[in-house]
């Protein structure tokens, strides 16, 4: 009896461990090219005039642009372009990856 519940933990845990892998997996694969598609999505969304530019006003929309908007403003003109915005993403994506 005793043989069997190890024999069942073994299993799953297994089957864990291996659904675990192969999620992190997708998500490493996705990653460098689900940051671009990400971002332009959420630039095109905060851009709710579309000028190609995200305002201090729109950046207001997102808690994570609004917080990181002046240090991701190199130019300090107060817009974002897309590719200031694009270093908030790096930014917050390298900052998940030390934090784990
Ligand atoms: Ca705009
Ligand atoms: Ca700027």
């Amino acid at each position: 009896m005793t043989r069997q519940i190890i024999t069942i933990a073994a299993v799953l845990f297994a089957g864990t461990a291996a659904a675990g892998g192969a999620l992190n997996a997708d998500v490493g694969a996705d990653l460098d090219v689900g940051i671009s598609g990400q971002t332009e999505t959420e630039f095109s969304e905060l851009d709710t005039n579309s000028d190609g530019m995200v305002s201090t006003a729109e950046a207001e929309a997102d808690s994570t642009a609004s917080m990181r908007f002046n240090e991701a403003d190199e130019n300090h003109d107060e817009m974002l372009t897309k590719a200031e915005f694009s270093a908030i993403a790096k930014a917050s994506a390298e900052e998940e990856e030390t934090g784990e």
